[in-house]
């Protein structure tokens, strides 16, 4: 399995999270994707590349999936926060007002912090020095993640932070700010492949993929996660969410209560499996969280390290060619580990030979 590996993505470091009430240390980290890597390196799972994307492709794509509005605003953000008081450079941005019911958000306020407060959900999620290029460089590994499948590859991983799938069409969260799967499903569709299926398996629901794809026909999601009930991000992943318009039946979300194992989970992995086979998809996504970890520290579901290769075994049965794309896990000592065995499971249930040298991008 070729890795797609997004060197820019220790620029983005948030210092803090509001968490329970106070600002904590952030849990996502640059060590999650430096774990990873080196687990990836350690085992031979297959070549590492970074991906050079120009940047009128990567606009092309990325401009389907997110508002110009938000990508500018996203853009020149650090600028226009360190503008204000050289002071800011040390500190991260945060939102704290939001256009809940009953306010606009059609208008383009002047002021910086209710334009924070217009584009994003949370206040989980600083913004930082790094936050564009990091992002940036995530959905160019996307997209270089696409071309691979475009042109014969069966898999490909995307190694990259900040996560995506909580980022909507115009607004950032659940520490995403470009959201990378919608990017390379889209670049998958570009490049020709007809349907795509999208497979969230991270803890959280995946908002903002499900929303960006509700209203469209040639892109199947399928999450399953903590019950929106009880789990962030509480206001959307009920399994009564299947999709409007010409997308209705193409959302299919399995909410699972905090506390899950993997017999329960897996289960919901053969029906979400089951309904990307009969949804006749010609490419697959998968946005791979591995928070649902029973060590995580933020998440509830109880899979174990040795589980993660059945994950990666029993998504290879779909036959599918397969982009992964890193979403959360925040388990440091054990991240590495979980994401290295779902690549491995799945790419040894994918009937190909294991190669040391892996010179054969074709994996
Ligand atoms: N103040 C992913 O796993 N935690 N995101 C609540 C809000 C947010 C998780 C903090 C968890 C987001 C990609
Ligand atoms: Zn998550």
């Amino acid at each position: 399995m070729i890795t797609f590996y997004n060197d820019k993505h220790s620029l983005h470091q948030g210092k803090f999270e509001m968490f329970r009430g106070e600002l904590v240390p952030c849990h996502e980290v640059a060590s999650r994707a430096d774990r990873i890597l080196s687990e990836i390196e350690r085992r031979r799972l297959g070549s590492v590349k970074k991906p050079r994307i120009e940047d009128k492709q990567l606009e092309e794509i990325v401009d389907k999936v997110h508002a110009k509005r938000y990508l500018e605003f996203l853009r020149h953000a650090w600028e226009e926060w360190t503008g204000f008081d050289p002071k800011n450079r040390q500190r991260d941005v945060l939102p704290s007002v939001w256009p809940v019911r009953s306010l606009r958000s059609d208008q383009l306020p002047q002021n910086f912090a209710a334009r924070m407060g217009l584009f994003s959900f949370d206040a989980g999620t600083p913004l930082t020095v790094g936050t564009w290029a990091s992002s940036w460089g995530g959905a160019a590994c996307a997209i270089a993640a696409a071309n691979h499948i475009l042109s014969g590859g069966h898999a490909a991983f995307v190694l990259t932070r900040p996560p995506g799938h909580h980022a909507g069409h115009d607004f950032f969260g659940g520490y995403c700010f470009i959201n990378n799967a919608a990017v390379a499903a889209q670049a998958l569709r570009d490049g020709g492949k007809e349907k795509v299926a999208i497979l969230d398996v991270d803890y959280h629901h995946g908002n903002g993929t499900q929303a960006i794809f509700y209203d469209r026909a040639d892109i199947l999601f399928v999450s399953i996660h903590g019950d929106p009930a009880t789990e962030y991000p509480f206001f959307l992943g009920y399994s009564d969410e299947k999709g409007e318009g010409a997308g209705f039946g193409c959302s299919i979300n399995i909410p699972l209560p905090r506390g899950t194992g993997f017999p329960a989970w897996s289960n919901a992995l053969l029906q979400a499996l089951d309904a990307i086979t009969d949804f006749n998809a010609d490419a697959l996504v998968v946005s791979l969280g591995l928070d649902t970890y029973a060590g995580d520290p933020i998440s509830g579901f109880q899979l174990n390290t040795d589980d993660f290769f059945s994950v990666g075994e029993m998504i290879a049965t779909l036959g599918l060619t397969t982009i992964f794309a890193l979403e959360g896990g925040y388990a440091l000592d054990a991240i590495g580990q979980n994401t290295a065995n779902v690549l491995e499971g799945f790419h040894r249930a994918s009937g190909r030979k294991n190669s040391n040298t892996s010179n054969n991008e074709q994996l």
